[in-house]
């Protein structure tokens, strides 16, 4: 299925650092090992396999050692790639790491593409497509949530689940095929609705998983909130208090904000993304008109907003045109300035609003900000609880969608009475949906897109 020749590759970053790992997989590991790799003591012999070696790098031609260093060799299949594997741990500085791999490469290695290892993992069966993703993600990880979820990935988590409801329609298939092959034995009205049912239930279960997509995503990528108000509400206040630090300006002018300022912060392993933007308002000042604009934009692009109101004042023209803006989005209000009298109609603030959710906040004194940050969490995550497990990539999810519909389109075939044959074919499109997760069934175009995107020496 691929050109088993050897591939080798700086694996660690580039700079200078304590250790370089220069590895190898293919057929010629073991070969090239031994030529270049002298072990100290002036032992000889075969190098035993999962045992770190320590010794000098030479070059075989010229004598030159390049490098103190330590070597594992990996004879397959008990490797990442599984394949014969050796890594060369060196000293982390480029040149040393460098001149090592071309030692590898002029003895028959060729440089590795980007992900190459991580694919022949895939490709020996060490791995599924899923998993190898969830290696990506594992290194791509920003937050501490999103890290577990990657490694549970990777560990198969989410290809045990999904092999669990693979199998579950496989037995409903086998049903269905037993009624093709014996036309006499026709699927009887008791039988279609224990079969109806049965894909009912495998479909909820695809549902769901495709509901924690949204949750999976979140806490992948992130949320971003822009912080939105008339001019002098309080916004730049706000993000200071949830940062805990000055970070932005703030002063009684209107229209202090012009520029957008981002910063995260961590809600319970959910990064946020915070904007504070210029004051949404009327103005003649090119410069905050330009500003305003960047943050009707912005909010338009945001998971949620959270809208301030300035409660120590009656509202204006602003504050309603502000909630008039958002109308279509998730949105949080905060009513700001809570230590000062309160002069906001809260009728007002009720009926404009409408059922966004409200809270009463301080940025001054710093009041009411642990409620603020539970509900901006709930609104985001907008499910009742954490599902048992989540689906993070895109590509699952829409292979599942696939396998939803699929499901579903079954379901009415039964319903309508319609040929076990046309049963069949969609069952079997939910089955293809739920293998092109594992790779089980996929092109290649589709396995070259992942495994491009990995790093070289992945
Ligand atoms: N008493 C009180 N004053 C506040 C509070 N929050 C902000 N302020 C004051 O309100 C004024 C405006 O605050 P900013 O944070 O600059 O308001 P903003 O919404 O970012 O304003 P622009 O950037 O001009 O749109 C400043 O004088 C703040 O000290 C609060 O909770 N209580
Ligand atoms: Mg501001």
């Amino acid at each position: 299925m691929y050109k088993e020749d050897t591939i080798a590759a700086i694996a660690t970053p580039p700079g200078e650092g304590g250790v370089a790992i220069v590895r190898a997989s293919g057929p010629d590991s073991e070969r090239i090992a031994k030529e270049i790799f002298r072990r100290s003591g002036g032992r000889n012999g075969a190098l035993r396999s999962h045992t770190l070696h320590y010794g000098t790098v030479q070059n075989p031609e010229s004598d030159e050692t390049l490098d103190q260093a330590l070597v594992v060799l990996m004879r397959k299949p008990r490797s990442y790639t599984g394949e014969d594997v050796f890594e060369v741990h060196c000293h982390g500085g480029p040149l040393v790491a460098r001149a090592i791999l071309e030692l590898i490469l002029v003895r028959g290695a060729r440089h590795a593409e980007p992900g190459e290892f991580t694919k022949r993992a895939f490709l020996n069966g060490r791995l599924d497509l899923a998993q190898a993703e969830g290696v990506l993600d594992l290194i791509r990880a920003r937050t501490r949530k999103g890290m577990s979820l990657a490694l549970d990935q990777a560990q198969g988590g989410l290809s045990k689940w999904v092999g669990e409801l693979r199998e579950e329609l496989l037995d409903i298939l086998v049903q269905v095929e037993a009624s093709i092959d014996f036309p006499e034995e026709e699927i009887e009205l008791l039988q279609r609705n224990q079969l109806a049912g049965k894909i009912g239930a495998l479909k909820e279960k695809v549902s769901e998983l495709i509901a924690s997509y949204e949750w999976g995503r979140l806490f992948r990528d992130g949320a971003r909130v822009c912080i939105a108000g008339r001019p002098n509400v309080g916004k730049s206040s706000l993000l200071n208090a949830l940062l805990g630090e000055e970070r932005v300006i703030v002063t009684p002018v209107p229209g202090t904000t012009r520029d957008v300022v981002e910063e995260t912060i961590n809600l319970g392993g959910l990064p946020v993304a915070l904007s504070d933007m210029a004051g949404i308002r009327e103005t003649e000042d090119p410069v905050e008109k330009i500003g305003v604009e960047f943050s009707l934009k912005r909010v338009e692009a945001a998971d949620a907003t959270l809208v301030v109101l300035d409660g120590s004042a009656p509202h204006t023209a602003e504050d309603r045109s502000v909630l008039e803006a958002v109308r279509q989005k998730r949105t949080l209000v905060a009513i700001n300035k809570s230590d000062l009298p309160q002069a906001i109609d809260s009728g007002w603030v009720a009926a404009t609003a409408g059922d966004k959710p409200l809270v009463s906040v301080s940025a001054k004194q710093g009041l009411g900000l642990d409620k603020l940050k539970q509900q901006l969490r709930n609104l985001l995550l907008n499910l009742p609880s954490e599902p048992p497990l989540m689906v993070t990539n895109l590509r699952h999810k829409v292979a599942l969608e696939k396998g939803e519909r699929a499901l579903t389109a079954a379901m009415e075939a039964i319903r309508d009475g319609l040929a076990p044959e046309l049963i069949g074919v969609e069952l079997q499109e939910a089955k293809d949906g739920l293998e092109e997760i594992i790779g089980a069934v996929t092109n290649d175009n589709i396995i070259e897109r992942i495994f491009e995107s990995f790093c070289i020496g992945k």
